[in-house]
This record gives structure tokens, sequence and C-alpha cells, in this order.
């Protein structure tokens, strides 16, 4: 074991709040959907029963229609903005309003692949929640087709280029006086701008008024993007929420049929000017007209083309260190602001994993060891710039912890001899 490994489970263990991990002390003191799930692939690395812990306190705030929260309020901390106050979802624990990327069935998997044996009672009793969290994605939210968003902090990717038409369309007027916490905690440069604060806020606010009724919230709220990101992991968790389902000797037609028509989807999500998948305005048919990760997430679902290899080694070439967030060559790049073109070690784990399954070894190759860089100049920080490797965000980040564990400084050390000998 080296002593970044060593470090790594330090982070997740310092990130530990007894059962639940946070992303990181201070800026995000809750416990966060799709970190979370990160963070149990990260335990399963030392401490098995530990890493199907984390999956389970994530998915026993489920709600009652399936949906899984982006935020669980624990414990309430001043340190974060919006917190459960705002979000009034009159849940116990609280909880935000929204979800996030569903890779809890992925890593499950991953996690299960790594504990077969003991790991299958705990398996069998997340997995009717996995199924029914399914569900209401594709029974709520991909009415249109492909994967739709009612909040860009939904998507994960919170800020990046592909929100800005929806954004634009979202009345801030009436959001009142408030303080943002996460510009005390890190650059505010590397921030989402007041305006587009204002307008998360808005949208939190329209959600309250309608007591979170998803149907009220896809038909009438401010906002409603298709999201190329969500689709491809969906469709991804969905094949592997499958393979779950039958290792438990459950019926996975369903399951099947939801990934099935979610693939039939994607064609409504390729904007062939672009020449690529692209963010669709739901409420206009207006394509976002940028391309960024979460057309490239479409390796995870094996949904990839010669057009968007294409692209994908175009914008990867353009900078240092991949995969950047949004597109190098375009004007709305800016390397150090979350998700508007920093490299994130975390989406480039998912994206390792669709290459992989495409047989693009000499790109996981690659994806790896720029990655493995990043984290052995500056540590486990929160994401990077693609170009100078400048370390943004928040530090000791458990997600940049656990894709060191997981993957980026997997075999590191065998790697590194090899390439000196
Ligand atoms: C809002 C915790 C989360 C990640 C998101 C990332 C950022 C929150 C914020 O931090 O979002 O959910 O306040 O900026 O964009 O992907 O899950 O790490």
């Amino acid at each position: 074991m080296t002593m970044l490994d060593e470090q790594a489970r330090e982070v997740l263990r310092r990130n530990d709040r007894g059962g639940y991990t946070v992303p990181t002390d201070g800026l995000y003191p809750y416990q966060w959907n799709w970190d979370s799930a990160f963070a149990a692939w990260g335990f399963a690395t030392f401490d098995l029963p530990r890493a199907w812990q984390e999956l389970e306190t994530l998915m026993a705030a489920q709600w009652d229609d399936g949906m899984v929260p982006h935020i669980i309020f624990h414990r309430s901390d001043p340190g974060y903005f919006p917190g459960p106050d705002v979000w009034a979802t009159n849940r116990t624990p609280a909880t935000s309003g929204i979800s996030q990327p569903p890779v809890a069935a992925s890593l499950a998997r991953l996690i299960w692949q790594e504990d077969e044996e003991m790991g299958q009672a705990r398996l069998a009793a997340l997995y009717p929640r996995l199924v029914a969290w399914h569900r209401w994605w594709h029974d709520k939210r991909c009415t249109h087709g492909p994967a739709a968003i009612t909040h860009p902090w939904e998507s994960g990717r919170d800020n990046c280029p592909d929100w800005d038409i929806g954004m634009a369309g979202v009345d801030s007027s009436g959001v009142g006086e408030y303080t943002r916490r996460d510009t005390g905690h890190v650059d505010p440069s590397m921030r989402p701008s007041k305006a587009e604060y204002d307008r998360y806020i808005a949208m939190v606010q329209f959600g309250v008024s309608v007591g979170w009724d998803q149907q009220r919230i896809v038909a009438e709220g401010p906002f409603l993007m298709a999201d190329p990101g969500i689709t491809f992991i969906l469709l991804r968790a969905h094949q592997d929420l499958a393979v779950l389902g039958r290792a438990l000797g459950q019926d996975v037609s369903e399951i099947e049929s939801w990934a099935m028509e979610l693939r039939n989807a994607l064609p409504l999500i390729w904007n062939p000017v672009l020449q690529a998948y692209d963010a669709k305005n739901l409420r206009t048919g207006e394509f976002a007209g940028v391309l960024g990760s979460g057309a490239f997430l479409a390796y995870l679902a094996g949904a990839a083309n010669p057009e968007l290899d294409a692209q994908l080694m175009r914008v990867w070439d353009a900078v240092q260190y991949g995969i950047p967030s949004a597109d190098p060559e375009a004007e709305i790049f800016d390397p150090r602001r979350y998700w508007r073109g920093p490299a994130w070690p975390v989406v480039n784990s998912l994206m390792a994993i669709g290459l992989r399954d495409a047989g693009r070894d000499d790109l996981v190759a690659r994806l790896k060891n720029e990655t493995a860089e990043l984290i052995e100049r500056h540590g486990f920080f929160e994401y990077f710039d693609p170009i100078d490797a400048t370390p943004c965000g928040g530090d000791n980040f458990t997600w940049t912890a656990a894709i060191w564990l997981t993957w980026a400084g997997k075999d590191r050390g065998e790697e590194r001899a090899k390439g000196a000998a």
C-alpha cells in the first residue's frame, strides 16, 4: 500500500460521520447522493461492511414515490446554504426535494462483485429500493424520452453550460435576501455566480410552493431540460440493476423494458449541428448547443459513435489533463469554474468504465494516468484545472479519494515501475 493509498483511506475515515460520509468537511456538511455511492465504492476497497452501510443510509432516505433525494440533512449545519429550512420538504430526516445522478446501482454492482457471498443479503435488502428509484426516473422523469431534470443541481454537473438556455428563462426577481455559505469556504471565482444562485433558489422556492409535487414541477416548473449525462448514467444503471436482479433470482423484464425505451430515445438528444449528444430545453425543444462531459458519458452506456469519438479526441487533445467538463475551444470555457471546463476525477472514472467496455484500453490508460497525476501532484481536491492542473474547490474530498482507491491509484506503483524500466 502506498502513502497516497493510506491518505485516501484517511480522507474517507475522516469524512465519515457515522454511517454516512460527507463530501468534504466545511463546504458540504451533509450526505450527498452520488457522492455517497462513490464513497461506498471507495470503502469497498478496505471495509466492505462499511461500503454497504453507506448505500443503506442513502437509500433509507428514499421518498414514498421512489425518489432518492440529492442531500440528506442528518444533522443541521449552518455552514451550508440552502439548508433544510429552505427546502422545507417536511421529511425525517430532512432532505432536499430533488434527486441526483443514479450511479448507485452501477457502483453497488461493482461492490457486490467484490463481496458476492457476504454481500448477497445486503444487496437483496437494497434491491427493491433501487428498483423503486429507477421506476421513479422512468415514470416521472423519462416522460419525454430522455431523462429530464427539474433543477441543474439534479444533474450533478450543476452550472455546466448545458443549462444556460434553461436558466435564462427562470425568473428570480422574487427570490429575496439570503446569505451564501459556499463562497466563504472556497474561492468565489470558482463557484457559480450570484445570478445563477438566485435562479437555483427560485427553483427551490417553486418546489416548496407546490409541496414538492413532481407532476406539477415537471408540468409547470421554471426549468425542465433533458440531461444527456443522467440519461447515459441511468441507462447503464438499468443494465447493472438487471444483472443484480438476475443474480437475486428476480424477474427483471420491467427493468429491461425501461432500458430499451431509454436507448430508443437517444436520437432525441443527438444534435446534428453540434455532431454530439446535447442537452435540450424540454419547454421549447431547443438544443443547448454546447459540448460537455454529459455527452461523453455515452461511453458508459455503450452509445458512442465515430462522430463522438472525434469530438472526444478534439477536446481532450486541447488540454493537458482530461477530460474537460466543457469544450475548451468554445467561448464559454472556464477552466476553474465549477463544471464549465475543469476535469473531475469522478466523471473520468465513469468514462473509463465505458471506454474499457468499448475495448479502448489505450484511452483508459491515458485517462487513468492523467487523473493519477493530478492527485499525485496536488492531493484529493474536488476537481482540477485541465490545462495547468491547479487544484480547485474543496480539499480532502471523499469522491476523489474513493476514485484514487478504486481506479486512478490502483496498481499505480507497478505501472510507474514498468514505465521507468
Ligand atoms: C449542490 C457535493 C456536490 C456534488 C455536485 C457538485 C456540488 C452542490 C453545491 O457538490 O453541488 O448539490 O452546493 O455546489 O456540483 O456534483 O454532488 O460534492
